[in-house]
């Protein structure tokens, strides 16, 4: 992410200092930053969205912000990695959870579009903790508004592009469709990381092919490794890319707490890999695509493990590590 551009004369929320206060006191907020809720202030805001109305088997992701927050009190400032201290260079705060209608996915989708909005108005750059993947849809929705349509890097199991569930043409599988026909993405600048289980039927990617989706399945990332993601990006340079983690891309193994777990998924060792400094795919590389949003697929069933939300914060703070 590029150094911010504006000005401010407030110094840069920290992490309460865990040497000062221990991480299990205090309220819970992500990565122990103060919550603010004036989108002026911000370079980075880390937003909750608490919707799992668009899950469709095993429900929970409204618990996923919250959890999250408990699991990032973990985090440390300095990336020795990166040598970054995101928090001092990006002025990075909880702006809380966005007021989700856990009755209607329809109102929920206009209170996301409106709750977004006045962020990237700013120039905030968002990152959103959900929530299942429907509420990529919203999101997206305002960030075209505000950007017009934009590249797309998702990381998942599954493609969500399916056309609708039950009658509904909005869930959890099918946000990707809608963004589609509603012109927020852009045709051969969607790449998917990580797919992989069963489909209905081969005609289950017809949408994915005549869109020019670009695919790279878990069976060939782990085949080929992260060169094959490399080989892609080029396609994404100096274009605004909304970025997109569905836990589920990583194996159950590491992140069991989801809604339609799959077999056969990336490891947490990627996680780590990833952010290796001349690595691919740094996350100073991606960061460099000028990425105005974030969103991670949260779930958190009644069985949610520590490690889901762990690994989520973690991914989070890596990228949000980028120069
Ligand atoms: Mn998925």
């Amino acid at each position: 992410m590029p150094p911010s551009r504006r000005k401010f004369k407030l110094p840069h929320p920290e992490p309460t200092d865990a040497l000062t206060y221990a991480r299990f006191t205090g309220i819970s907020t992500f990565m122990r930053l103060p919550h603010i809720t004036q989108p002026e202030e911000l370079d980075v805001a880390l937003i909750g969205v608490p919707f799992d109305g668009g899950t469709t088997y095993r429900p929970g992701p409204r618990f996923g912000p919250r959890h999250v927050r408990a699991q990032s009190a973990i985090i440390r400032p300095w990336n020795p990695v990166l040598h970054v201290n995101p928090f001092a260079k990006h002025r990075t705060a909880d702006f809380g959870d966005l007021p989700v209608n856990p009755l209607s996915i329809e109102d929920t989708f206009s209170r996301i579009e409106r709750g977004i909005a006045p962020l990237l108005e700013v120039g905030v750059r968002c990152v959103c903790v959900g929530g299942d993947h429907s509420i990529s849809l919203p999101i997206l929705r305002a960030v075209a508004k505000k950007h017009g349509p934009v590249s797309l890097i998702q990381f998942d199991a599954h493609n969500d592009l399916w056309d609708e569930y039950f009658g509904s043409k909005y869930s959890h599988g099918t946000p990707f469709r809608r963004a589609f026909e509603e012109d927020l993405l852009k045709d051969g600048e969607v790449l998917q990381v990580g797919l992989r289980g069963q489909v209905y039927g081969e005609d289950d990617f017809d949408f994915a092919r005549e869109h020019k989706v670009r695919m790279v399945t878990a069976e060939k990332f782990h085949k080929k490794g992260i060169a094959v993601v490399q080989s892609h990006l080029r396609a994404f340079r100096r274009k605004p890319v909304y970025v997109t983690l569905d836990i589920d891309a990583v194996d159950p193994a590491f992140a069991p707490g989801t809604g339609t777990p799959q077999v056969g998924g990336l490891t947490s060792v990627w996680a780590a890999t990833s952010s290796k400094s001349r690595h691919p795919m740094t996350p100073e590389k991606l960061l460099r695509c000028l990425p105005p949003i974030f969103s991670s697929n949260c779930s958190a069933s009644s069985k949610w493990p520590p490690s889901r939300a762990n690994f989520a914060c973690t991914t989070i703070s890596l990228w949000l590590s980028g120069p």
